[in-house]
């Protein structure tokens, strides 16, 4: 049954109080900041970018910043026991702090969003070096996940004021990772309506899909979801809650291995997943596999694509349609020894939904993962 509701984007002309120009980095707090760099490199494809630590005057931690095309992620690691980094690795293992956004102007977007409701994480603060000024601002969201909003003015540093290039002689290929597509938080028992009403009251976004649990369902897991967009569309962040089913929620899951609400997946753009796949693969990255059976119907489903069947199948990428065109897609195992956080590898030609036709494989093969730990 297609119970999922597609609802119109705000009215034109309406003004954005918080105009919002992308994703400008990820932060993980991670318990070795070293071999997670290192891992991200190799398996993922990043490069090194910039670093801060005691030798740039940090005291009390490490970050690596890496880079590939338009995507920052930072690795901070705390580097004496206590403080709230190490608090945060004890409590959820390692995972998402920090969801960076960039915008024209951070004490505005602060003042704003404070305004409608928003608890303060970071004052409006200036950071400058000899590259240039960049002010950021920060805001509570679900768990302990933080936004920060990152205004560059015309920073010309490598990372932000504090952190210098970090000379790597390893600089692994791209794998053609691109862009955050979306970032997907989890939230608690009948949670989901208070972030999406966070979303839309705090920052002004607005409902762009709804998933209830008939949609997805399954023999056992069972979740439900809205996605909340920013006005041009380049924040999108999406919001599951558990829901009731035959047996534990992969979401409940996740909370109970998080210790609580945070960023499940973190959706990566590329233009060419058959080869950014193929890439992963090969250089050890592990994917969620569906049966053979689903590439059996596929073109009957979606209807005629541009790319040959056989690598989507050997590769194990699905595919959707919804008005507008279809999408590829592909999910990782968990990043980490906790079955908590993931990427999805995605490419978009056309849609802009999240793959539902998917669901119901998907949500089965993650099953069979939490059957293997013991946690269906
Ligand atoms: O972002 C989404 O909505 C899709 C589907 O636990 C999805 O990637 C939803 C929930 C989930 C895994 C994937
Ligand atoms: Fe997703």
């Amino acid at each position: 049954m297609n119970t999922a509701t597609v609802k119109p984007s705000t009215a034109q002309g309406t003004q954005d109080f918080l105009p919002l120009n992308g994703t400008d980095y990820v932060e993980f707090y991670v318990g070795n900041a070293k071999q997670a760099a290192h891992f991200y490199k190799t398996a993922f494809g990043f490069q090194s970018l910039a670093y801060a630590g005691p030798e740039t005057g940090v005291k009390d931690r490490v970050s690596y910043v890496l880079v590939q095309n338009k995507l920052r992620f930072v690795l901070t690691t705390p580097l004496k026991p206590g403080g709230p980094i190490a608090e945060h690795i004890a409590e959820h293992g390692d995972g998402v702090k920090v969801l960076a956004i960039w915008v024209d102007d951070a004490r505005q977007a602060f003042a704003e969003t404070v305004k409608r409701g928003a608890k303060p994480y970071m004052e409006p603060t200036v950071e400058k070096d000899e590259f240039g000024e960049v002010v950021r601002s920060g805001i509570h969201t679900y768990g302990d996940t933080v936004h920060i909003f990152v205004e560059r003015k015309n920073y010309q540093g490598p990372f932000l004021p504090g952190y210098r290039t970090w000379q790597s002689r390893y600089q692994p290929t791209s794998t053609g990772l691109q862009y955050v597509d979306h970032c997907v938080g989890n939230v608690g028992w009948n949670e989901m309506n208070t972030w999406v009403d966070f979303y839309s009251e705090t920052m002004g976004f607005h409902n762009l899909v709804s998933f209830d649990d008939k949609d997805i369902s399954t023999e056992y897991s069972a979740l439900m979801s809205k996605v909340m967009s920013n006005g041009n569309g380049r924040i999108k962040f999406p919001i599951n809650e558990p829901a009731e089913g035959k047996k534990k929620s992969q979401i409940e899951e996740y909370l109970d291995f998080y210790g609580g609400p945070g960023v499940q997946h973190i959706a990566i753009a590329t233009n060419d997943i058959v080869h950014t796949v193929g890439e992963l693969q090969a250089r050890g990255v592990e994917f969620l596999t569906v049966p053979s059976s689903y590439y059996a119907d596929l073109l009957e489903r979606v209807g005629e694509i541009d790319e040959d069947l056989r690598p989507l199948e050997e590769l194990g990428i699905l595919v959707d349609r919804d008005e507008e065109g279809y999408l590829l897609q592909i999910f990782t195992k968990p990043l980490q020894d906790r079955p908590t956080v993931f990427f999805e590898i995605i490419q978009r030609k056309g849609a802009k939904s999240f793959g539902k036709g998917n669901f119901k494989a998907l949500f089965e093969s993650i099953e069979r993962e939490q059957a293997l730990r013991g946690n269906l």
